[in-house]
């Protein structure tokens, strides 16, 4: 008799807690997770003198993304690029996401994330917050309009399973 309710009870509470966790990992998926993901605006930058290392001979793509200057007085030159980092913010399908840019270098990054009715402008020393639903899936560029064409990035967001 108390081994019968025992196993009864047992099973009950297993089923409980399974269907709970399934309610959980269910409801999870379905309303999506809050995400916020940090990043910064910033220009990587290299240089050297011409009698270490020749000035390349082959020229950077046209526009404000990259830099390379010639030779100053003393032979140095250099290299330059801006960059979103993280370059790609990958998601799930209904995640309320926030991204959280600081501007470091330049002055300011017009933004938008093509796809989704999202833009915003990063600018140095203050903190650009943008929160949208990743309503869509797929791979959405979000592309800074005054550094191209090299300070561009991708937003992937994964199907809710
Ligand atoms: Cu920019």
């Amino acid at each position: 008799m108390f081994g019968h309710n025992f196993e009864a009870s047992t099973v009950l509470l297993a089923l409980a807690v399974a269907l709970t966790t399934a309610g959980l990992a269910g409801s999870a998926a379905a309303a999506g997770m809050k995400r916020t993901i940090t990043m910064v605006a910033v220009e990587p930058k290299g240089g050297t003198t011409v009698d270490k290392e020749p000035f390349p001979s082959t020229p950077l793509p046209e526009g404000k993304g990259y830099a390379l200057t010639s030779p100053d007085a003393n032979g140095r030159w250099e290299v330059s690029t801006y960059r979103w980092q993280p370059n790609q913010i990958i998601v799930n399908q209904g995640d309320e996401v926030t991204l959280e840019i600081l501007g470091i270098n330049g002055a300011e990054h017009p933004a938008t994330v093509e796809g989704y009715d999202v833009s915003f402008t990063v600018k140095r020393g203050e903190l650009t917050t943008v929160t949208f639903t990743a309503d869509k899936t797929g791979v959405f560029p979000f592309r800074c309009g005054t550094h191209q064409p090299a300070m561009v990035g991708e937003l992937i967001v994964l199907p809710g399973s």
